[in-house]
Parts: structure tokens; C-alpha cells; sequence
């Protein structure tokens, strides 16, 4: 993975987000909202804004699978990048099945979108990022900032209106998904990308505890704020789609797999089986996206996990609890 600075691309694998063997991830700098109403910077608008997006990357579909529960396909348009070695960062092309070319901007390569928006950006190129084709530059590169406003700010332009983030909900949400974010979505590349047996362990720790008290929370809940899905359990879903394929392997969070945990399992597949979500999870090349990455030096890609998909579309029971 390399980076930009100054505007210019750099190979080298800098360990931009390493700090003494510790895995620290870079805050995302593009910061902007599309909001309702004409006088925004950046209005809400049908076939104005686009999404450049990664099958592989956690973060990004987080705004995959709201762009098609929201059914915002036709009024949002998307890029999937190629899920290989990055040396040149995230790029577009249709060689790998399910990537795309740009049919936007014609880029090759995705820091030529963060260039364009400013010519001497410094940092991480990373996918997700919401792009405004009618100025021509990055909105916004921070998926849970991307994820609220596919929720509310385009409901004018879907009859998929339901609110993931509800008013009455949100500390219990905003609660959660900390928990859920320090323990889960970023403590996996915390185990993942460590150099130090410490920094390892504490992010494997800090996983197992987590799925511990979300199986125990799941026992008594369809979801994790109750009978409704909202936006925690797409922050959580995020994590554990990769968990069996990926992260249990390649990132040794290896006490047991996902398949073992009974309520996590059967709560997965509910979510899995709603409609709009299947299509999005795409397990080729969420394992070829994290094993041709310089965690796996040898660069051999897993064959398996067999039948993953068939597994996730397995009946389910979760229906002993209350309303979808
Ligand atoms: N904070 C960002 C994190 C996004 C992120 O880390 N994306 C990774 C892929 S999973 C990325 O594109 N990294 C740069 C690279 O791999 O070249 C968000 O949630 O949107």
C-alpha cells in the first residue's frame, strides 16, 4: 500500500498507519456533507454524485449495501476497484469479475480522484469515497459520515425510506458502534497489521471479548438495538462477513470462527437473506483484496472458504424474536 504526498504517488510500503508495531488508523480528511435543500454546498440530487467503492474493503461496503437497502442505484452511480496488491493503490479496470472501469472520470487509478480535488493532498488513498462529478471532487472519504447521508439525504430520489440511524435510537446507535468499532471493525487490522506479539494479542483480545458480548446480546435481541436493524448492526455486519474468509486465517484472530458462535451465525444470515444485501457481498474478492496485500508476503491466494455464500443463505432463527 503506499500513499500520496504532495500530490505524488509513492510505492514504497511506508508504514504510514504503523506507530512502534501498533496499528493507527489516519483520520479520512474529506469532510463534506450533501445535505437536502437547494442553497448546500453540495445539494442532494439524483445522477450527480458518484462512489468509488472496493467488494473487499469493510468501510466501503458499509455505502455498497446502503446504496442498494436504500435503492439509490440509479440515482447514485459506482466504481468497483480491482482487489489486488495495491502497489499503485486502488484501481479501476474490469480484468477481475465484479470490478469496473471508471465511466465517470475515465481514472485508472483512485488517488487521481484525490489529486484532482487537491493537487497536493498528503496521505492514505482510500476507498470509500463519494465523488461530486459536477464539481469534481471528493465529497467526503469517511464511510460513516457517507452512510448517514445515503440514509436521510436522498429519500427523495427512493420509495426506501426506512431511517437506519432513528432519533429516539441514536445514543444507544452512536454507543454501540463505538463499542463495536474499537472492538471489532478496527481492532481486526489492530491484530492484523501488528508487528508485536503485545499489539497482536491486544487487538485479538479486544476481538473475542467483543464477539462474546455481542453473542450474549444477540440472545435476547434480533438486532443490537432491539427488533429494528439499524445502522450498528451494518457497522457490525461489515466485520463479520470477512471474519471466516479472511480475518480468521490471514489475521490470526483464530480462537474460533464465526461458524462457531451460534447467535452470531444465525444473525448474519438474517441479514445476509434481506433483500438488496446478497448482491453486495462479493467473498472472491474480499480474499483476494486482503491475501494479495503485503500481510500475506507470499502472495498466494486461499482457494476456499467453500460454499461460504450457500452457508450465509442457509435457513436462519432468528424469527423467534419479534418483527424484521
Ligand atoms: N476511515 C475510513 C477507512 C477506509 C479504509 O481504511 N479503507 C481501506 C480499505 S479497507 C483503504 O482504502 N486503504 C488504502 C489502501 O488499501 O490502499 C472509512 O471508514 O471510510
Amino acid at each position: 500500500m503506499g500513499q500520496l504526498i504532495d500530490g505524488r504517488w509513492h510505492t514504497d510500503k511506508a508504514a504510514i498507519e504503523l506507530e512502534k508495531g501498533r496499528f493507527v488508523r489516519r483520520p479520512s480528511q474529506f469532510r463534506h456533507l450533501v445535505e437536502q435543500g437547494a442553497d448546500a454546498r453540495f445539494p442532494a440530487a439524483a445522477g450527480r454524485y458518484h462512489l468509488y467503492v472496493s467488494l473487499q474493503c469493510p468501510w466501503a461496503w458499509r455505502t455498497i449495501v446502503y446504496r442498494s437497502i436504500k435503492r439509490l442505484q440509479s440515482a447514485i452511480s459506482m466504481s468497483v476497484a480491482i482487489p489486488d496488491g495495491r502497489h499503485e493503490g486502488w484501481r479501476f479496470g474490469n480484468w477481475v469479475e465484479g470490478a469496473t472501469a471508471d465511466h465517470v472520470e475515465g481514472f485508472t487509478h483512485l488517488y487521481q480522484a484525490y489529486v484532482t480535488s487537491q493537487a497536493d493532498y498528503t496521505g492514505v488513498v482510500s476507498v470509500p469515497v463519494l465523488w461530486d462529478k459536477q464539481t469534481r471532487q471528493i465529497v467526503n472519504n469517511e464511510s460513516s459520515n457517507i452512510i448517514r447521508m445515503l440514509n436521510g439525504a436522498f429519500d427523495a430520489f427512493t420509495d426506501a425510506k426506512e431511517d437506519y440511524y432513528p432519533s429516539e435510537l441514536r445514543a444507544d446507535i452512536d454507543a454501540k458502534n463505538h463499542r463495536i468499532y474499537t472492538g471489532l471493525n478496527n481492532a481486526v487490522y489492530r491484530a492484523g497489521a501488528a508487528e508485536t506479539q503485545e499489539a497482536y494479542e491486544k487487538g485479538y483480545t479486544a476481538i473475542f471479548d467483543t464477539l462474546d458480548w455481542a453473542e450474549d446480546l444477540l440472545d435476547r435481541s434480533r438486532f443490537f438495538n432491539g427488533d429494528r436493524i439499524t445502522e450498528t448492526d451494518w457497522h457490525f455486519a461489515a466485520s463479520l462477513f470477512r471474519f471466516d474468509p479472511v480475518y480468521y486465517s490471514l489475521f490470526r484472530c483464530n480462537r474460533q470462527r464465526l461458524a462457531d458462535f451460534p447467535n452470531l451465525s444465525n444473525y448474519l444470515r438474517d441479514i445476509y437473506q434481506r433483500p438488496g444485501v446478497a448482491e453486495t457481498v462479493n467473498v472472491r474478492h474480499i480474499v483476494l483484496g486482503y491475501y494479495s496485500q503485503s500481510w500475506n508476503p507470499s502472495g498466494i491466494i486461499p482457494l476456499g472458504p467453500r460454499d461460504y455464500q450457500e452457508w450465509l443463505a442457509r435457513p436462519h432463527d432468528r424469527e423467534r424474536f419479534s418483527a424484521a
